[in-house]
């Protein structure tokens, strides 16, 4: 708990947490958990992507101070990575005005767990997996971290530039990494017996149940999009009211025409949440509008009929005001399955901590939903009192905490005890 107080204050905007890929508070952060982690017998890495990986060797525990940058200077020299190896964390970055759990309390729980192993003979590694990007907040795109570690990171990505004109290729070289090296950052799937995500729900089930912890069944599909309305920009004062092509107007009729939406389909989940203004002055005509749309569902087949429907009803609303419509960035994940024989063990782990074993869907996105591309996954979400996320008034028990920590003990037992043995690629459909 100490230790997710401490990262909270790293950040882009005092006294808010802001934390994005690669941000020079994100390099504090990496300094910080790596000298956690050597203290607690790890090796560490940070991959071309900006994951810090601490890798926890099989065997009788010992003090490690192997540090590896994975540079374009080909400074490695990392442990083999060929062994079984077991994968616990979340994300390090932030939203803008987050809170001090989401993500961070994952990444601190598997070093608590690797902590609370001191000592022990464990047939496979660990790794305590500190993604670099998971919300999609500095370069619009989510999960780059995880991307990069299940092998599916698209090298075009890396033209992508940021709201401050620097493009991802160079956020990457400046943090000090190799962007050409990112293809070798993906774990082998034959190597990794799973993938265990510990988060904050974001919601109030858990709380309303009276449980402490809960096992996620299944992540809902998530489509973002940013749409774009090019009218003509003009001076407030002495353009006519009739004809005027005002690119805000269409806009606004866009953002109603989603809660509608979002309000009509049971379980639907859409949302703007950024608006560019183009040029943004109080005397001009907008002249163009960028809006994201996130929209969420358990059923990737109203998602997607929603979407349509909401580019259609854009199309729409810009002719009616005669201005241009497109849509400019389009990523989808779909409803992501666990995978059952780890999620049976994690389930008989809670069981095993004293806690009824609830089973819920989650309503985030989450680094699991790309990790399940290619390894099984499962996530125990902790209580989230108050249920707000995304907002610096997110919270957590200690006491909870503490039960998710014997969670993760029992399960590392379990594996450690009889190993899940068939290890192959998964096949999610994102
Ligand atoms: O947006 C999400 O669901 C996640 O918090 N990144
Ligand atoms: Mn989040
Ligand atoms: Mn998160």
């Amino acid at each position: 708990m100490q230790r997710c107080d401490q990262l909270a204050l790293m950040t882009e905007e005092p006294p808010r947490l802001t934390r994005r890929f690669l941000s020079p508070p994100m390099r504090d952060v990496h300094d910080a958990l790596r000298g956690w982690m050597v203290d607690a017998g790890m090796t560490v890495r940070v991959d071309a992507a900006g994951n810090l990986i601490g890798r926890l060797a099989p065997g009788v525990t010992q003090n490690s101070d192997e540090i590896t940058l994975r540079s374009c200077d080909g400074a490695i020299g990392q442990a083999s990575l060929r062994e079984p190896v077991l994968l616990i964390g979340s994300h390090l970055d932030t939203v803008p005005g987050g809170g001090k759990y989401d993500g961070v309390l994952g990444v601190l729980l598997g070093l608590a767990l690797v902590e609370q192993l001191a000592g022990r003979h464990l047939p496979m590694a660990i790794d305590v997996i500190g993604f670099s990007e998971e919300e999609g907040v500095r370069f619009s795109m989510p999960y780059l971290g995880s991307r990069a570690l299940a092998g599916s990171f698209d090298s075009t990505w890396l033209a992508n530039h940021d709201s401050e004109g620097i493009t991802m290729r160079e956020s990457i070289e400046r943090f000090g990494l190799c962007p050409d090296e990112i293809a070798s950052a993906a774990y082998d799937p034959l190597d990794v017996i799973g993938f265990i995500e510990p988060h904050l729900e974001q919601g109030p089930v858990l709380e309303r149940r009276g449980l402490p912890v809960g096992i996620v069944s299944a992540i809902v599909g998530q489509s973002r999009l940013i749409v774009r309305f090019e009218g003509e920009a003009g001076h407030a004062g002495t353009v006519p009211m009739v004809p005027r092509r005002d690119a805000l107007v269409a806009a606004a009729g866009l953002v109603k025409k989603v809660q509608e939406v979002g309000r009509r389909v049971d379980g639907l989940r859409a949302t703007v949440g950024r608006m560019r203004v183009h040029p943004n002055a109080s005397n001009v005509i907008p002249g163009e509008v960028d809006l994201s749309i996130d929209v969420r569902h358990e059923s990737d087949v109203l998602r997607i009929a929603a979407v349509e429907e909401l580019i259609q009803a854009g199309a729409a609303l810009a002719a009616a005001e005669d201005v241009r419509f497109g849509v400019v960035q389009r990523t989808h994940t779909d409803c992501v399955s666990v995978s059952p024989p780890l999620v049976q063990r994690l389930t008989q782990a809670v069981v095993a901590s004293g806690v009824q074993p609830l089973h819920l869907v989650s309503g985030a996105g989450h680094d699991a939903v790309v990790m399940a591309n290619r390894f099984p996954v499962a996530m125990l979400f902790v209580r989230h009192p108050g249920g707000v996320s995304h907002h610096p008034d997110e919270r957590v028990d200690q006491a909870d905490v503490a039960i998710a920590l014997a969670v993760l003990l029992n399960l590392v037992d379990s594996l450690a005890a009889e190993p899940i043995l068939e290890r192959q690629p998964v096949q999610n459909p994102s």
